[in-house]
């Protein structure tokens, strides 16, 4: 027995002492200091009592230290549940509790927020700062840098990855280590990633695009990252001349487009551009072209198959499509009602197969059945078409799901919160065209007996509740809601109706 992903990723750079990770200051950490520093972390976590196969709640700020979390959970079998730094409270504790964390991480200043949410799930609490302080790196600085690592095999469970769902409760994907460790091995391949790339990092590390694309791949091809706490612009600019690639969602290209800094000269070095998590605007594509002569390879993936497709490193890149199957996936578009196999050119709902497809969602058998099917097939809730090039063009989304600068929102969960308050009879929410987030999210309220409902009040509701980028960033009062014959609100005339607010 082994552990596949551990030995694969991380432990193969074991007394290499190349730079892994550039930091901002100027600074680096080597690949065998940072398998170190991940030692010690794994030390620190069994001397706290996690036992493989126990689940690790994590939300802290972007770091080395954090990164160095991960790699430890991997290496001591525990599976790892990076939570977005923007969840609320109220958020966490869904977490913690649904996912029965033997520990939870935070930065030390919710420490005394987020205690009684961990004691009344029985998980122990250590906090971690965004420059290595705390409780948990202090007891990891006193612990020795090796650790045994422990046995795993494929199909054990690496990650869990917390996604909402169309009924507002959020799911614990089941990553395994078979799931992860295949689609870095393709994306390596598929990328031509190799130990002399430096890619520039400045998505979250709390997603699969930042942590299992961005870091995995990176691992495995033996390269290093500017690692930067999160997007900004000038920081960007004045790291972007040292790398040889990106990854970022559209709103990293949009903003770096907006910027007359950014020239063909200042990514003379770079040789690669992904974009992902959200669609990329055909326009944007044409323009990035333009100004640098690069064109940005679209990939489509999602938190539970990892990455599905790709547009070809060689080859042609289309502007508005997402490519290929990547090696080793199946793609099919079948029929929404039947599930039966559309021929090439008819829209229809994504399904995909493969290794990188997760093993289904953590105590919800009837959940993961809806979408999971038997042969293995996932649907993905979204709608598609195979050009006649072969290419698959992501059309919509059968799923009711807004995607703000790279984040998922579910109209559900705020609709829930929206109808609780005061004054309001219902509500529906959607998302609308937004210059800078590609969509962002709009409320409508039907108030309750005439009454105008206190938005004001209906604001500071939604920002105790939910993480910021959930927050409707306009709620419109109604005199009612356009509904189908059969009762269904139709947002899609709200989107058309509302659809220029921010772009006009
Ligand atoms: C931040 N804010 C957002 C937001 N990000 N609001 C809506 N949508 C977002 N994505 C809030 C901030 O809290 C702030 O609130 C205000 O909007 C303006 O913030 P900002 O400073 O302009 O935002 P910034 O911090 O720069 O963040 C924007 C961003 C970031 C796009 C750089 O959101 C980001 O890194 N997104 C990447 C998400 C990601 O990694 N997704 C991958 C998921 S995996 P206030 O109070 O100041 O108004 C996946 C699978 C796959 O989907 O295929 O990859
Ligand atoms: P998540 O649940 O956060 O993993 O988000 C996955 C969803 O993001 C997918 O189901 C798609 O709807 C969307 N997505 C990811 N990549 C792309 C892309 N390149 N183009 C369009 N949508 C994308």
């Amino acid at each position: 027995m082994a552990n596949p992903l551990f030995d694969q990723l991380f432990g193969r750079h074991a007394g290499r002492t190349t730079p892994f990770l550039h930091l901002g200051d100027g600074s680096a950490i080597t690949h065998a200091a940072f398998l170190a520093m991940a030692g010690q972390y794994a030390n620190a976590f069994s001397e706290i009592g996690l036992k493989p196969g126990d689940r690790l709640a994590l939300q802290v700020e972007k770091s080395p230290h954090a990164l160095a979390a991960y790699v430890a959970a991997v290496q001591a079998g525990i599976v790892f549940l990076p939570l977005n730094t923007g969840y609320t409270a109220a958020e966490l504790a869904y977490f913690v509790e649904n996912s029965g964390a033997g520990l939870l991480v935070c930065d030390p200043a919710a420490a005394e927020r987020l205690r009684p949410i961990a004691s009344a799930a029985g998980a122990r609490l250590e906090t971690l700062d965004a420059q290595g302080g705390g409780t948990l790196s202090e007891r990891a600085a006193a612990q020795p840098e090796q650790f045994q690592t422990v046995d795993r095999g494929a199909e054990d469970l690496a990650a869990f990855l917390y996604t909402s769902g169309t009924t507002g409760r959020s799911k614990g994907a089941m990553l395994t280590q078979i799931n992860l460790l295949s689609n870095a091995e393709t994306l390596v391949d598929t990328w031509r990633f190799t130990a002399e790339d430096v890619l520039l990092h400045a998505l979250p590390i709390f997603h699969t695009h930042g942590l299992f694309v961005a870091t995995n791949v990176m691992l495995l091809a033996g390269g290093s990252m500017i690692f930067l706490p999160k997007f900004d612009l000038d920081t960007m600019i004045a790291h972007l001349p040292r790398a040889t690639a990106m990854m970022g969602v559209p709103t990293f290209y949009t903003r770096l487009l907006d910027d007359e800094r950014f020239t063909k000269a200042l990514v003379g070095h770079v040789r690669l551009f992904v974009s992902g998590s959200a669609p990329l605007l055909a326009e944007t594509h044409l323009q990035f072209e333009k100004r640098t002569g690069h064109r940005i390879l679209e990939r489509y993936g999602m938190t539970e198959t990892n990455m599905n497709t790709s547009n070809p490193y060689d080859g042609a890149r289309r502007a508005g499509t997402v490519g290929f199957p990547l090696p080793g996936v199946e793609l099919k578009i079948t029929d929404p009602a039947t599930g039966a196999k559309l021929p090439d050119g008819e829209i229809g709902q994504i399904e995909v197969r493969g290794p990188n497809v997760f093993k289904g969602y953590w105590q919800m058998p009837d959940k993961t059945r809806e979408e999971l099917r038997e042969d293995g097939f996932f649907i993905t809730g979204d709608l598609g078409l195979i050009d006649d090039q072969g290419y698959l063009q992501i059309v919509g989304r059968s799923k009711d799901l807004i995607i703000s600068g790279g984040y998922n929102i579910y109209p559900k969960e705020i609709e829930g919160l929206l109808d609780d308050q005061p004054g309001v009879l219902e509500s529906a929410v959607v998302g609308v065209p937004h210059p800078d987030f590609g969509e962002t999210v709009v409320g409508f309220l039907v108030a309750e007996n005439g009454q105008a409902p206190d938005l004001d009040a209906i604001g500071a509701a939604v920002r105790a509740k939910l993480a910021r980028f959930k927050h409707p960033r306009k709620l419109i009062t109604l005199p009612e809601l356009p509904r189908n014959t059969m009762g269904k609100v139709q947002k899609n005339l709200l989107r058309q109706d509302y659809g220029t607010l921010f772009t006009e």
